[in-house]
């Protein structure tokens, strides 16, 4: 797989942190700042020859968007799936939660059509909205699929902060292939990871797992403490949250770790290019 920039998924950061300044001080479900990001992802796909779809949805009476990104080609009964949550919550720009997981995923789309990879699976790409609500968008999205639409589908890979300002290095801990897929490219890079454990059920894997398609995804920290074995192994502060700006107001540009976001969107771009070819 092509290295991704990370000085490119930084960029698609500063352009997030712009329209959430612009539209209020963030990018919540049924604001103006949601809908903002959207059309900034959807016109860079749409340059790029992705086919786009936005798939309108209501939560707590405001209308919500879900953007699907089709690379064309590919055997479409083999569809392998990535996606991450556009939203942020209303306390701020949620550039880490989950502006990291959009960028990268953007990034590693558009180095799809700068390489004009053709893979032997279908590549579809995701932004889900109102994934802060319960992960309302993606699963408007999994039970509005066709149970032979479903069947297609071979696996959804979710990042959902991925850029964490003292990070950890976890992989989702579900379907075991693509789990190995994600650790062969840590283990590429000398990096070592644990199991997500605090992650079942909350994130937008959740409802593609209910429906019994195979997924699995990496995943830096929120709330929780990094200890001091984690911090010996991967370096930062022992004591500290992985995010100690987790939906909160301080979670700007300046609350990601360069070097995390940097693995985690070439750790994506492996996965992409693995399990779609
Ligand atoms: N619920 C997510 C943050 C989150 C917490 N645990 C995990 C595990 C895997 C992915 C994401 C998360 C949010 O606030 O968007
Ligand atoms: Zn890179
Ligand atoms: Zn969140
Ligand atoms: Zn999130």
């Amino acid at each position: 797989a092509p290295d991704i920039p990370v000085a490119n998924v930084k960029a698609h950061l500063t352009q997030l942190q712009s329209i959430a300044t612009a539209n209020g001080g963030n990018r919540a479900h049924g604001r103006a700042g949601y809908k903002a990001s959207l059309d900034y992802v959807k016109a860079k796909l749409d340059a790029a020859g992705f086919t786009t779809t936005i798939q309108q949805f209501t939560a707590s009476s405001r209308v919500g968007y879900n953007l699907i990104a089709d690379w064309p080609g590919g055997d479409a009964n083999q569809v392998v799936m990535a996606g991450s949550h556009l939203d942020s919550v209303t306390s701020g720009a949620g550039i880490n939660d989950n502006g990291s997981g959009s960028a990268a995923l953007l990034e590693a789309a558009l180095t799809v059509s700068r390489t004009q990879y053709q893979p032997t699976k279908h590549l579809r790409f995701a932004w889900w909205g109102a994934e802060e609500l319960g992960m309302v968008g993606s699963r408007n999205y999994v039970n509005g699929l066709t149970t032979a639409n479903r069947a297609k589908i071979s696996g959804y890979l979710n990042f959902d902060m991925i850029g964490s300002p003292n990070p950890g290095y976890f992989v989702y801990d579900d379907d075991p292939a693509i789990e190995k897929t994600l650790k062969d490219f840590y283990a590429g890079i000398g990096v070592a990871t644990e199991i997500e454990t605090e992650g079942d059920g909350r994130s937008d894997h959740a409802p593609f797992k209910s429906a019994g398609i195979p997924v699995g995804g990496v995943f830096t920290g929120a709330s929780s403490t990094k200890s001091a074995a984690q911090a010996a192994k991967w370096g930062g502060t022992a004591g500290q949250s992985f995010d100690r700006c987790y939906h909160s107001s301080c979670d700007t540009t300046s609350n990601i770790n360069d070097t995390a976001l940097n693995r985690n969107s070439d750790a994506l771009a492996y996965a992409v290019w693995e399990l779609s070819d």
